[in-house]
């Protein structure tokens, strides 16, 4: 049977005050396991709401799951979707307190910030690097709400895509400035380098990942607007971190951006 809205509502309060608290929860299959993707994406509308209603910004959109590999370790075909609020939000090289935290995780991304509206369905490569006003280097942190990391596909979308904060910085750079297939990262904690891989890790061009948004965003009647900050989505695999670490992102060509765990 088809979740109420006042279910959903439930479940996004329970999964954002997790978050707002920094405590672990079960999955929501656990409860439901008949769960669709309509309603994990409304869980996750809900949580969105609830944040815009007290006051919070829609700062950015992202991608997941977004590394060919992964995404056929987890047996799917398509990258999952989230958002990003104002208070994800962190400085380019300041620091993020791991108390709002509860198992951090960082991924090494290409943000792409757009200066066209960019609508599917039918959205390809070629448009989004034509509505790209310029890529920047960014970290993503990741904290799943579900205890010991653990999820299921679904569950991971209700939970908006285990979004907890970012940072971008770095250098600016148009899209006719790199080959962001070819462009090369090396993510470095504590000094010593901890990921490496190239711009193709993200479903053979990190574009593809934004073309899919727009499909997904289409199927919804949404679109991307312009003036949007959306994250590709991991390079390599999330690194594990902890106060005091220290992690920085250097993308050839595109400068550096980094954060402190304190
Ligand atoms: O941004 C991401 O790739 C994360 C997607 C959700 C899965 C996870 O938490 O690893
Ligand atoms: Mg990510």
């Amino acid at each position: 049977m088809p979740l109420s809205a006042h279910t959903i509502e439930g479940l996004a309060e329970r999964l954002e005050a997790c978050q707002l608290d920094a405590r672990e929860t079960h999955k929501i299959t656990d409860d439901y396991p008949d769960l669709t993707w309509q309603e994990a994406y409304a869980i996750q509308a809900a949580i969105l709401a609830r944040k815009l209603a007290r006051g919070r910004k829609l700062v950015g959109l992202k991608a997941g799951l977004t590394s060919t590999a992964k995404m056929k370790q987890m047996g799917v075909t398509s990258p999952v979707f989230g958002f990003m609020t104002d208070d994800y939000a962190v400085p380019h090289g300041g620091e993020c307190p791991v108390q709002g935290l509860i198992h951090p995780r960082v991924e090494p991304e290409i943000a792409f910030v757009t200066k066209k509206a960019l609508k599917g369905p039918g959205c390809h490569i070629a448009a989004v690097l034509e509505a790209t006003d310029f890529v920047i280097p960014g970290i993503e942190v990741i904290d799943s709400r579900y205890r010991d990391f653990k999820f299921d596909l679904k569950s991971v979308v209700a939970d908006n895509t285990s979004a907890a904060r970012f940072v971008i910085g770095g250098q600016p750079t148009r899209v006719d400035q790199v080959d962001l297939r070819t462009v090369g990262i090396v993510m470095e904690k504590n000094g010593e380098p901890v990921a490496f891989g190239a711009g193709a890790a993200v479903l053979g061009h990190p574009a593809t990942a934004i073309a899919m948004l727009a499909n997904h965003l289409g199927e919804l009647g949404q679109e991307i607007p312009a003036g949007t900050l959306i994250l590709s989505g991991g390079i390599t695999e999330a690194i594990p971190v902890a106060a005091g670490d220290h992690i920085s992102l250097h993308v050839h060509g595109m400068g550096s951006t980094g954060l402190r765990f304190v």
